[in-house]
């Protein structure tokens, strides 16, 4: 019943917030015994022997030659612009999370925003080939929500004009694409271990390549910029993992195949209970491959719903479901970026931006819960325009004004 909504004076539907990014824990007694064993050896950081094992496992997990892992991707994806020596302007999307954007600009390079695909949410390769110009440096791919971007067109596209590829793998750990296993991509990938992700190490990234030399140039940069005992070769940053991020990645990539279930489990709960809602649209597995299904992905078409995304966000964080509008306002429209000359034009991301819609899932979530929180947005959806009137004469709101 409408009039039962919190966001109209009703009782929320859940007495604990639902977050969207609950970590997932992997062994706790394993993740114990790993600290317990890292404070007798008093080796803290610094290249410690959690943090070596953990690059073996994640390379090894990732079918590449090699592993570095740090302090978070946001540095692991400035420290590769630094190995690659990038300058000028860097294509990538402007649908992403802003430190994509920022880790270039950190480099002294300038982000240049490219279109994306509305199926898939990625970046377009053909609006990539129309935006290379002399100013081009590199091209930088983002596997939005875990999907494979189409590394091998941008290969391509890269290998025409003679400029890097790389990635930004945030959300792709373990996924396999059409292009195959996501680290082998381009010149080098980066992952995000970040709490929120589908596999933690509290905080923390790994740069993953085929390309040993260039891995031990980004060793040496996340430590200083040494190269020997007293020998420094560069100017580096302090990006290290410390081993206690390294015991949790470690004992989070153990569980990964119970991370993953979770998540599929959840992600055919939304699926089946939203798939077939007029006005809503469940971004759906790749048709190809493995997917990790860390995020799960709306879109709120309000010509059909007569609701907007952001009345639907409204309404179900009254009910305690903290749903997110990732990556809203996209890059491009945050202060930092508007002042840019504006030479793109992204029709699809502006789009995109005003429908998507994240939901809860990962193992703190039970797939009831997402059948509830899939009942609730059904409520909203025959809601419709007679709840959007309502919703925007709310007191709250006239009080704000
Ligand atoms: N590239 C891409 C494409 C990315 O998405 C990201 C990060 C990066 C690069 C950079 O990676 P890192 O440098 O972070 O390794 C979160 C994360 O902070 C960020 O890592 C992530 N992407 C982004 C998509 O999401 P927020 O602003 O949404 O975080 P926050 O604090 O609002 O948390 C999200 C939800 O999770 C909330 O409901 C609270 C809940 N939560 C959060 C934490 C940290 C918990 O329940 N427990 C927790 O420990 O950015």
């Amino acid at each position: 019943m409408i009039g039962d909504l919190a966001v109209l004076g009703g009782p929320p539907e859940f007495a604990d917030q639902v977050h969207v990014g609950r970590p997932n824990l992997g062994d706790r007694d394993r993740l114990m015994r790993r600290i317990e064993e890292m404070l007798d050896r008093r080796w803290f950081s610094n290249d410690g022997p959690l943090v070596v094992e953990m690059e073996e496992a994640y390379a090894a997990h990732h079918s590449v030659a090699g592993a570095v892992a740090v302090c978070n991707a946001t540095l692991g994806l400035q420290l590769l612009a630094r190995a690659l020596d990038l300058r000028g302007q860097i294509l990538m999307p402007s649908f992403t999370f802003i430190a994509t954007a920022h880790s270039m600009m950190w480099q002294g390079a300038q982000p240049e925003f490219v279109d994306i695909l509305p199926s898939d949410h990625n970046i377009d390769p053909l609006a990539v080939e129309a935006a290379i110009t002399e100013r081009t440096g590199a091209i930088l791919g983002v596997h939005v929500w875990g999907r494979q971007c189409d590394v091998d067109a941008l290969q391509a596209i890269a290998d025409a004009h003679d400029l890097p590829l790389f990635l930004d793998a945030a959300h792709a750990l373990g996924v396999v694409g059409p292009a195959g296993p996501v680290g082998g991509g381009g010149v080098a990938e980066v992952l995000s271990l970040h709490a929120t992700k589908f596999v933690n190490s509290f905080e923390g990234g790994v740069v993953l390549s085929n390309d040993l030399a260039l891995l031990d140039e980004i060793r040496s940069l996340r430590n200083f910029g040494f190269a020997g005992y007293d020998l420094v070769t560069a100017i580096g940053t302090n990006a290290k993992m410390p081993e206690v991020c390294a015991a949790m990645g470690l004992t989070s990539i153990e569980a990964v195949g119970s991370f993953a279930a979770a998540n599929e489990a959840n992600f055919a709960a939304y699926a089946d209970e939203l798939g077939a809602v007029e006005g809503i649209r469940v971004l759906s597995a790749p048709s190809v491959g493995t997917w990790n299904h860390q995020y799960v992905v709306l879109e709120v078409d309000e010509a059909v719903t007569g609701l907007s995304r952001d009345d639907m966000v409204d309404a179900l964080w009254a009910e305690n479901v903290l749903a997110r509008r990732y990556f809203y306002p996209g890059c491009h429209e945050h202060p930092p970026y508007r002042t840019f000359e504006r030479t793109w034009d992204l029709p699809v991301t502006d789009g995109v931006c005003r429908r998507v819609l994240v939901l809860p899932t990962g193992t703190a979530v039970e797939p009831d819960t997402c059948r509830t929180i899939s009942r609730l947005v059904r409520e909203l959806v025959a809601g419709g325009r007679p709840l959007a009137e309502r919703l925007a004469t709310r007191p709250e709101l006239e009080a704000d004004v």
